[in-house]
């Protein structure tokens, strides 16, 4: 059965807007899975981390065949294809990618906790998330719209599409 997955995009290493835009791509192109949206790109300041460049993120929407462990594995094969070491856990990235949501999967096994743990109060996942997807409920934790609301205080803009 094909799922209905979200999948967020963090760099803030190297050229970040370079690095998000070749990955989106590089989504673009997995095998058993069909491309639905990608959202804009946000520079966003870091949450959690101390001392840390501003990120880049957006959220991709695909339908994955494949089991959701299975596109685990190819998200950390096109985060390591762009370079990214892991070294300290929150130690700065070329490039993060993270499966935000499978379905309506809720998995806590802690190689995949789903929903994400944490999407629930990030901006920086929810405003692109609410961009592509409006009407999105996350299991356990209620309306994308409403999630973003209580995110007020966290600082995050829309980077305007340039012409190609
Ligand atoms: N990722 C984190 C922790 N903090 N902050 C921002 N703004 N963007 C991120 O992608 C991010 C973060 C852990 O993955
Ligand atoms: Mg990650
Ligand atoms: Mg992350």
């Amino acid at each position: 059965m094909s799922q209905r997955c979200f999948i967020a995009l963090g760099a803030n290493l190297g050229d970040p807007v370079a690095t998000v835009k070749a990955a989106i791509v590089a989504l673009r192109g997995l095998p058993q899975t069909e491309f639905i949206a990608a959202s804009s790109l946000y520079c966003t300041a870091p949450v959690g981390l101390k001392h840390q460049p501003d990120f880049i993120n957006a959220v991709v929407e695909l339908i994955a065949v494949s089991p959701a462990p299975t596109l685990l594995e190819s998200l950390f094969d096109i985060e390591a294809r762009f370079g990214r070491r892991r070294s300290v856990r929150n130690a700065p990235r070329t490039l993060d990618l993270d499966l935000l949501l499978y379905g309506d999967a809720v998995s806590h096994d802690p190689q995949l906790i789903l929903p994400h743990p944490r999407l629930h109060e990030r901006a920086f996942v929810l405003a692109p998330l609410a961009e592509i997807a409006p009407q999105l409920v996350i299991p356990g934790r209620g309306a994308v719209a409403d999630l973003l609301l209580r995110c007020a205080g966290q600082q995050i803009e829309k980077l305007l599409a340039q012409a190609a």
